[in-house]
């Protein structure tokens, strides 16, 4: 027999008793979207939590930059340091205190600064109460037992030293977050995640532009201040919360003269947040992505930032008055009643004065060269579903790769380092999932929508790519280390569900 999904009804059971399954037929139902008191603000709550309003967080606070992991080293060649992952608390609202899960006590996590060719020793210290966790370096071309893979978890009160070496060419900006078997998507959204910057020895990029990393997360805060658990909208639309935050600020200020230009390196750290971005009274020039610069600077008028991916920019400050990083409208498809209102949030204020700004150097028309993976010698095919189903235990749902949900003791692909492989991955569900590869960067060489075959507009390193529903997207990739490697939703709520595969790469 083979499993195709899991029991909604069991699950139910165990998460919040009879009211997430009584929830979970509500979702079924439609026209539940005109109901009152589910204005569609209140994203993926139960019913009990909708009808109340958001908690008000303040807003316009000078920006916070992520504060930097000090490196103990004490040499250069080697960056040294100590995680640890153990409960803290944030004050997101006057007068409460939230209880969080940090690293080195605090959300977003320390950045991490280390140069192309260095060799990396970081000490992860697990301090949370009773819970398996790893440190997973998401893009990095790291070895796979170093890649804190469900495989290899770190127990409740252990230490382990994850130990790599950042290659030359390997500039580029990254992040790491907790990847336990069953665990990933709560200890995210309670807080685990931060940037990891690799710094080119040789950027092109002006450093008068400065380097900032914004880091979106999106909180939910119940009425007492804590956040709550995943209820069953969650775990199939993925958790969307309240509150869209840079830094852990909401809508935070940052000053600039006119006429400045500023580096912004965006991530997507939110567990399910699509987040089309524009910004207005500023130009937007595509630099980098997931895995480094481009070829070539793109003007953008806008960017759809799907959950794990980054991108990297100029941004250029010449109209006096307050420019705004704001959100537009993705439909990525939604399961029930609850869709989050995606358009119209301010991320991000930048006031620009009126003062003019020194000059700024103007940005290289050259950034470096990426060569194409070139002729793949092996196609894969990974097909993604949704299944749901009525049955007399309750409903049926499954989040399915080839028909199947993940087995930890189950290797789904061969493949050999050093071979060119195409992978064609096709969404035949409804929704977006975003499709993360682990263990190295691939390039989108086509999508196909409707018959319809378009190339990408340049290209690119990515690790994480959207794969919208009923598209198909072909990359290529090659592993040039050995061992088993996780490709995955990076929904986490579906990568939880099963939406995760083993890619076994032989020497
Ligand atoms: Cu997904």
């Amino acid at each position: 027999m083979h499993r195709r999904g899991f029991l909604v009804a069991g699950l139910a059971t165990a998460l919040s008793g009879s009211r997430a399954l009584a929830q979970m037929k509500m979702d079924g139902m439609s026209g539940m979207d005109s109901m009152p008191g589910m204005e569609s603000g209140h994203a993926g709550h139960d019913m009990g939590a909708m009808a109340q309003a958001p908690a008000a967080l303040p807003e316009g606070e000078a920006l916070r930059e992520l504060p930097l992991l000090a490196n103990e080293a004490g040499r250069s060649g080697l960056f040294r340091a100590r995680l640890t992952a153990e409960a803290s608390t944030a004050r997101f609202v006057e007068g409460q205190d939230t209880p969080i899960l940090a690293y080195n006590s605090t959300s977003p996590g320390p950045l991490i600064e280390a140069y192309e060719g260095d060799r990396v020793e970081i000490t992860f210290a697990n301090r949370t109460e009773g819970e398996q966790s790893t440190v997973h370096w998401h893009g990095m071309p790291v070895p796979a037992d170093q890649d804190g893979n469900p495989m290899d978890p770190v127990a409740a009160g252990a230490d382990r030293v994850y130990a790599f070496e950042l290659p030359e060419g390997s500039a580029g900006s990254y992040w790491y977050h907790p990847h336990p078997h069953g665990r990933t998507s709560e200890q995210v959204y309670r807080g685990l995640a931060g940037a990891f910057v690799v710094k080119a020895k040789a950027d092109p990029i002006p450093a008068a532009y400065g380097d900032t990393a914004l880091m979106f997360t999106d909180l939910r805060l119940a009425a007492d201040g804590s956040m709550p658990d995943n209820t069953m909208t969650d775990l199939m639309n993925g958790r969307v919360g309240d509150h869209v935050l840079v830094n852990g600020q909401k809508n935070p200020k940052l000053a600039v003269t006119l006429g400045a230009k500023r580096r912004l390196r965006l991530y997507n750290a939110t567990n399910a947040r699509f987040l089309r971005l524009a910004f207005a009274n500023a130009a937007m020039t595509v630099i980098g992505s997931d895995g480094g610069l481009l070829e070539a600077p793109v003007a953008a008028d806008e960017i759809l930032l799907s959950p794990a991916e980054r991108v990297e920019l100029v941004v250029a400050f010449d109209k006096p008055g307050a420019a705004t990083l704001t959100t537009l409208d993705y439909d990525r498809g939604w399961m029930g009643p609850g869709r989050p209102a995606d358009a119209g949030l301010t991320l991000l204020t930048v006031d620009v004065a009126d003062m003019p700004a020194e000059a700024m150097p103007p940005l290289p028309e050259r950034l470096r060269p990426i060569a194409p993976l070139g002729q793949p010698t092996v196609s894969r095919r990974l097909v993604f579903t949704e299944t749901m189903a009525m049955n007399p235990t309750g409903m049926e749902m499954g989040f399915l790769i080839n028909g199947k949900a993940f087995d930890m003791a189950r290797v789904d692909i061969v493949a050999r380092a050093g071979e060119t492989e195409l992978w064609e991955i096709v969404n035949q569900a409804d929704m977006d999932h975003p499709f993360h590869l682990h263990g190295t960067q691939f390039q989108v060489i086509e999508h196909e929508r409707d018959g319809k075959v378009s190339k990408p507009p340049y290209l690119a390193w990515k690790d994480t790519v959207n794969v919208a529903r009923g598209e198909t997207v072909r990359l290529v990739t090659r592993q040039e280390r050995p061992g088993a490697r996780m490709y995955h939703c990076h929904i986490l709520e579906h990568e939880q569900l099963g939406v995760m595969g083993i890619v076994d790469v032989q020497a």
